[in-house]
């Protein structure tokens, strides 16, 4: 079948006001570990963020990868268990799950992007006094919710063009390693960056009725009437209230999306049409 460069011209054009939209703008994206999947699914997430970096957005990626964690640490025969969706955290595991996030899940993601042409930078919670973060429930162990994000380093590498990506580590309030849950991590430096878009990159297409239905686009009352009546359950919960902390604090808004759809970032910042499900403030 030939190509309809007709099409992919108009495409470009319908895309303009979009682009003139998002010129300037700051665009957190949560990459779960379950969004993963491929190395090609990694090429392709990491060639839409050289792209909108390229168009004038200033992204900034914050990515998990709990499935990488527990892969390590049952290799080193080392069993997890997770308590309302944050992984009980000993001092044991703290030195491994750093090495995960910070050494290999992130390296991986810098990599990927740096194959696409773009400059891109790992780093966690501990550079440069990023994140800092306190321990609000001792029983989970070693993990911390973030208390105070200086986004400054961030800044320093948006005005040389460089793509921050970060892992999910933060550090403690005398300096201790501590682990922090993904889309915590994000919705907090989303809010810090006063970002115009927060996307949550899931391995589901967004959230759900009780029929199975997507929504496409939902207020905070319909999520706290969703919550309340078990419709949003399980995972969904801290992704759900990780948007509606970030809208509350300022961000404009949070999608919640699938990010093993193709060009899943595009769709939604680039066209009328739009992905999962988006909560605005
Ligand atoms: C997470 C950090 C990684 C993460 C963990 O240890 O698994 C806590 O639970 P995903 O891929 O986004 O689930 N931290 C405290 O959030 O990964």
């Amino acid at each position: 079948m030939q190509r309809d460069w007709i099409a992919t011209a108009r495409t470009l054009s319908e895309a303009l006001p979009f682009l003139q939209r998002y010129d300037d703008a700051i665009v957190v994206i949560k990459l779960g570990g379950h969004a993963m999947g491929s190395e090609a699914a990694l090429d392709s997430f990491a060639r839409d963020i050289v792209l909108m970096q390229q168009v004038g957005v200033n992204p900034v990626v914050v990515h998990g990868g709990g499935p990488m964690v527990t892969d390590m640490l049952g290799r080193l025969g080392i069993e997890s268990s997770f308590v309302g969706g944050k992984r009980v955290t000993s001092e044991e595991m703290i030195g491994v799950v750093e090495m995960v996030l910070s050494g290999s899940v992130n390296k991986s993601i810098t990599q990927a992007i740096n194959r696409q042409g773009g400059q891109a930078v790992g780093l966690s919670g501990k550079d440069g006094g990023l994140m800092t973060c306190t321990i609000t429930d001792p029983a989970l162990g070693a993990v911390g919710t973030p208390e105070h994000v200086d986004p400054t380093v961030l800044r320093a590498l948006f005005d040389s063009d460089m793509i921050p990506v970060i892992a999910p580590i933060g550090a403690g309030e005398s300096g201790e390693t501590l682990n922090v849950n993904g889309d915590t991590a994000a919705g907090a430096i989303a809010a810090a960056l006063g970002a115009d878009r927060l996307l949550l990159l899931t391995d589901v297409a967004g959230v759900k009725n009780a029929e199975g239905e997507l929504l496409t686009e939902l207020t905070a009352a319909e999520i706290e009437a969703l919550t309340a009546d078990g419709v949003i359950a399980g995972g969904m919960i801290p992704k759900t209230e990780t948007a509606l902390m970030a809208i509350r604090q300022g961000v404009r808004a949070a999608v919640i999306l699938d990010g093993r759809a193709p060009n899943a970032c595009l769709l939604e910042l680039f066209t009328e049409h739009g992905a999962g499900t988006i909560i605005r403030g």
